[in-house]
């Protein structure tokens, strides 16, 4: 292990001896406002390098125990988003077939549906948990199915999906929901819910996808589509943590990020959350 500031946490562990590999995407071609989330692996991994790597929750330092390899960014910037999707797809699939775990930091949250098709052939028994503030259930967007606002859609294509946190959809989505979804969907007030939300995860493995901006901008003010009413730290750490002690976690992504080079509370939550997910995964 050696000191790196461009490797997670600050160490580069050779990828041999590392069970957690970090797959960096930096895309952003197909977001609708605000756009900076090519910028947010690297500014997810310059903030790991200032967090603890002691965990008081889980009174453990798991850096060694586990190991975290951080591959050079993919070069998928200019593709277009099929074409990214697919890149994703391959480069997990190495990741799987290595018997190593992938740690997605995007980049857009259209690139999900790659590394949902790389597990999905690795696992079959497979469910995707989302926490996000919008459904992303449109059929297509802005002419494209490989849209940041249809992944979801992509993805209930490939296995079943429970989302947590979403309070944004469209008309058609919420008939779409209401006729389909009914009780998979939760918005932000989970508390207490754990149990109700983890029932409705049939699946022995679970794919965990984390749009930045499912949790509250008050805490994640970093995103490119902010919504209010979103899910706090605690509340959101206590239903990982309940889903990865009950199931068989494959592999997860923290996607959407937009750094604010004049505020780094977004890059540090994100990066605590990468450690902390990582830990209750791997341990
Ligand atoms: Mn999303």
């Amino acid at each position: 292990m050696e000191d790196d500031t461009h490797s997670l946490m600050g160490f580069a562990y050779p990828y041999a001896n590392s069970k957690a590999v970090i797959l960096q995407a930096p895309y952003e071609k197909t977001a609708s406002y605000l756009k900076g989330q090519a910028s947010a692996p690297a500014a997810i991994i310059k903030a790991s390098c200032q967090v603890e790597t002691y965990d008081i929750e889980l009174q453990n330092d798991f850096i060694d125990k586990v190991g975290f390899h951080t591959l050079p960014p993919l070069q998928i910037e200019n593709l277009p988003p099929e074409k990214a999707v697919d890149a994703l797809e391959q480069a997990t699939s190495k990741i799987l077939a290595d018997g190593k775990f992938p740690i997605i930091l995007g980049g857009e949250h259209s690139l999900t549906t790659g590394a949902v098709r790389a597990c999905k052939k690795k696992h079959a028994d497979l469910c995707v948990l989302q926490i996000d503030a919008h459904a992303d259930m449109r059929e297509e967007y802005e002419n494209s199915k490989y849209s940041h606002a249809s992944v979801m859609a992509r993805v209930r294509e490939i296995c079943p999906a429970v989302s947590v946190g979403i309070r944004s959809y469209s008309k058609e989505e919420a008939k779409l929901i209401g006729e389909k979804y009914p009780d998979v969907i939760f918005d932000s007030r989970i508390k207490g819910k754990e149990n109700i939300i983890l029932s409705k995860i049939k699946e022995k493995n679970v794919y965990i996808t984390i749009d930045a901006d499912g949790f509250d901008p008050s805490i994640m003010p970093g995103v490119g589509t902010p919504e209010p009413g979103g899910l706090l730290w605690d509340e959101t750490l206590s239903l990982l943590k309940k889903v990865c002690a009950e199931k068989n976690i494959v592999g997860f992504d923290i996607v959407e990020l937009m750094p604010i080079p004049s505020n780094a509370v977004s890059d540090f939550t994100c990066a605590k959350l990468a450690y902390k997910l990582a830990g209750y995964c791997l341990l």
